[in-house]
């Protein structure tokens, strides 16, 4: 595990995982291991449930796997051994993967919450906050739809891991709203793990096989990244829309420059928030919430600066 560093508000928050003994020394602890470390997304969401935490008189460290793995994360996860913090804020990176060692943390007396993805099975955690990706896939359908017009053609959706429940639910929301727009074909879906250079190859590729591309929806950071990298390659910048999801620096950078459409923003910062009022609702026996949301924007170039606050920290 990674000690992860993010600069939530002004001053500079660090912290790695603890070391400490005993169930009572324990319970007032939270972690949270997000998907994956030094991520804006992830760093966003953690100072959200930092504050929080602080607030209700919590301790909350964050231990972040290096990659979005589950083979990682489960290391991060097992490693709490015997010795589990009272609540365990998680992002399942794989939604059935992950079951077997959040589950054991939960046997050892964790309190569980998922946090932005989920697990398969519904009946580990305490509560799962997410922004409502089924709807965010709609969202960017109706979108670019938008951006399209009056205009017709083929559109390329980049998922990131198979196993992903947000990503795969952004996806699935996606096309299925696009149906409702004949105008607009999908080619489908395709996985790029989570790689910059592979969703970067797959557009590459989408330009050659498919001349009336008019638009590329980007389910998350990293397939946003790529897919800019390879209209630009192509020399497609402006010319295929690209409507991406998140809300990173580079990703409103590329909002600024053109080479994004559209961007689907979510409030991590909210799912951090949430998260650690209930974990500390079910360690206080309060009334829990099995499911929550948190907001949605989309943004494009001309509502850009109207929308700044939902622009994610880095
Ligand atoms: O889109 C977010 C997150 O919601 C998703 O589960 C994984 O990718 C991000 O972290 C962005 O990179």
């Amino acid at each position: 595990s990674a000690a992860l560093v993010a600069a939530c508000g002004s001053g500079q928050v660090g912290q790695s995982g603890s070391g400490d003994s005993g169930d009572t020394a324990n319970s007032k602890k939270l972690v949270l291991v997000p998907g994956v470390q030094a991520e804006p997304f992830y760093i966003s969401m953690q100072c959200g449930a930092q504050a929080e935490a602080k607030k209700l008189g919590y301790e909350l460290t964050t231990q972040a796997p290096q990659k979005f793995d589950a083979a990682m994360q489960t290391t991060i996860v097992n490693a709490m051994g015997s010795n589990p913090p009272a609540a365990l804020l998680v992002t399942p990176t794989d939604d059935q993967a992950m079951l077997a060692p959040i589950q054991q943390v939960k046997n050892r007396g964790s309190k569980i919450i998922e946090v932005d993805t989920t697990l398969k099975d519904t009946s580990v955690a305490e509560s799962s906050i997410s922004s409502d990706n089924t709807e965010g896939g709609k969202l960017a359908a109706q979108t670019l739809a938008k951006l399209v017009g009056s205009g017709k053609g083929s559109v390329l959706i980049l998922d990131t891991i198979a196993g992903t429940s947000t990503t795969a639910a952004r996806a699935k929301g996606f096309e299925d709203e696009l149906k409702k727009h004949p105008n607009l074909k999908s080619v489908g879906i395709q996985f790029t793990q989570n790689e910059p250079d592979q969703a970067a190859s797959k557009v590459t590729a989408a330009l050659a096989s498919t001349p009336d591309l008019v638009g590329i929806f980007a389910t998350n950071l990293n397939t946003g990244e790529g897919a800019a990298t390879g209209l630009r390659n192509g020399g497609k910048i402006g010319k295929v829309n690209l409507v991406g999801f998140d809300a990173s620096p580079s990703e409103v950078d590329g909002l600024r420059k053109g080479e994004y459409q559209a961007l689907i923003a979510q409030d991590p910062a909210q799912i951090g928030t949430k998260g650690v009022d209930q974990a500390v609702a079910a360690l206080e026996g309060k009334p829990v919430q099995r499911q929550l949301g948190a907001e949605l924007h989309a943004i494009t170039k001309d509502d850009m600066d109207a929308n700044s606050k939902y622009f994610y920290k880095q």
